[in-house]
């Protein structure tokens, strides 16, 4: 905002005919009794007009908040007959207001309407009347007008900020691994594919083989990217593109990262509920307050499962309906931790003691799976027969392996899911509502 104010000229300067200055002065949340008598240009768009003959009320909104301006003579009737929504920038003397919501006003002597809106508009920024989802999913832009809808991604960026500084402090640095790849990292079905000058090309479905590898060199790394899945599932948590935090780091074993996992999450809930509490309320949020959060074992879910009635073998995955029994029971944040080796990944070590197991964990919040990671292998030998053992041609991994034969440190690591974070965090039912321009199985616009 500083910036802003420095970047503007003065009021004075302003007024070329049929010119208007599109720079402010103040935002409509820094107006206020200390800048009575003062003049001040704001630039935003008309929410409210109510006309009452010689003069007319204005509601002028920007990314800040509203603020009440007042128009009078030939500008009444120019406020009367624009369109809801129109950009404008108005020029005026503070002064004091009997309006119940606004301790100042705008008097305002240059009105100036930049862009007019259309009407009627696809939807209603205002949030007062509700428009359906969809509608407003295409309409993104313009949802954005909502407080309420904006406020969401001001807690994403504030949650990014946070995430990053706290690796960064944690010795981790940020790296960017291609999006564009000529083979599987992950193994599995779900891979976009796509001609490439000639050649079978894929869209990343995760930074996995990439972090590994950057261990050898740059010991912690993160990476918070788009990936991208061909998963036919028409879920409130699934998208085909989605925002991961993926981190690596050398040295580490799969409970010390847990740890670092359980940092993350408190500091984006900690930057929510000390730094953006307007934007919780604005998004209807409540602060999370997390408390200790509890490590089960794989086989712990098996035996509280089987008390409610829901018998699984050991092997078997624990399907949504079993997630949501574990979530009724253990509602905020928790680990499932030590996973059968055969359900995990071909990188995930076994455990020492049983090879049976894995060093894996995945974080849950209720039903809802927020994170998984664990110890990698390092032992290139190791990571062949596994790779053959879950019936992959470690021919197709080659690229990955040399790497491997170069001192590759022990290892360990996870991927957030930061969309489904971001869900837990502001409350959302749906991980659209957190992503600006989400994409799935029927949506590829806007
Ligand atoms: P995984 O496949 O479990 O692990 O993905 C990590 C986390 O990413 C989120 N996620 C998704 N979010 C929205 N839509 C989707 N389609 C989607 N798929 C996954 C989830 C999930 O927990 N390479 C490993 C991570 C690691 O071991 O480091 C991996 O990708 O929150």
């Amino acid at each position: 905002m500083e910036k802003v104010q420095k970047m503007a000229r003065s009021v004075k300067d302003s007024e070329k005919p049929g010119m208007a200055d599109i720079h402010r002065t103040h935002y409509a949340r820094e107006l206020g009794e200390h800048l009575v008598g003062k003049e001040v240009r704001i630039g935003g768009w008309i929410e409210d007009v109510r006309d009452i003959g010689k003069l007319a009320f204005v509601t002028v909104r920007d990314a800040t908040g509203a603020c009440q301006i007042i128009v009078t003579s030939d500008n009444v009737q120019k406020a009367v007959q624009a369109q809801r929504q129109s950009a404008v920038v108005v020029a005026g003397v503070v002064q004091k207001s009997k309006a119940r919501d606004f301790p100042v006003e705008v008097k305002v002597s240059e009105f100036s309407i930049l862009t007019g809106a259309v009407h009627p508009l696809p939807i209603d920024p205002t949030g007062r009347v509700e428009s359906a989802f969809d509608k407003r999913l295409d309409a993104r832009a313009l949802d954005l007008r909502n407080p309420k809808v904006a406020a969401i991604f001001r807690l994403r960026s504030a949650g990014l900020k946070a995430v990053r500084d706290l690796l960064r402090s944690e010795g981790f640095i940020e790296v960017n691994t291609p999006k564009i790849i000529g083979s599987a990292s992950e193994g599995g079905a779900n891979l976009f594919g796509f001609e490439y000058f000639k050649r079978k090309a894929y869209l990343a479905q995760s930074p996995q083989l990439y972090k590994e590898q950057l261990t050898l060199g740059l010991d912690r790394v993160f990476e918070i990217g788009p990936y991208f899945r061909a998963e036919n599932s028409h879920t409130v948590r699934h998208l085909t593109e989605f925002t991961s935090v993926d981190v690596e780091a050398a040295f580490l074993d799969y409970e010390d990262v847990m740890d670092l996992v359980e940092k993350v999450v408190r500091t984006v809930a900690k930057e929510f509920n000390e730094n953006c509490s307007r934007e919780l309320e604005l998004a209807g949020a409540k602060k999370t307050e997390i408390g200790k959060i509890e490590r089960l074992t794989y086989e712990q879910c098996l035996d509280e499962l089987a008390k409610t009635g829901e018998k699984l073998a050991f092997g078997d995955d624990l399907s949504d309906a079993a997630l949501r029994k574990l979530g009724e029971a253990h509602s905020g944040f928790y680990f499932i931790t030590d996973w059968p080796l055969k359900l995990k990944p071909f990188y995930i070590h076994e455990k020492e003691d049983d090879p049976r197991l894995s060093k894996s964990f995945d974080l849950q919040h209720g039903y809802l799976e927020l994170v998984s990671g664990g110890r990698r292998l390092h032992d290139p030998a190791k990571l062949r027969a596994r790779l053959a053992e879950q019936g992959l041609n470690p021919e197709g991994f080659a690229e990955h392996l040399k790497a491997f034969d170069w001192g590759m440190p022990p290892h360990s690591g996870w991927g957030l899911g930061f969309d489904r974070l971001m869900m837990v965090l502001t409350g959302a039912q749906n991980v659209r509502e957190v992503v600006l321009y989400p994409r799935d199985t029927d949506r590829l616009t806007p």
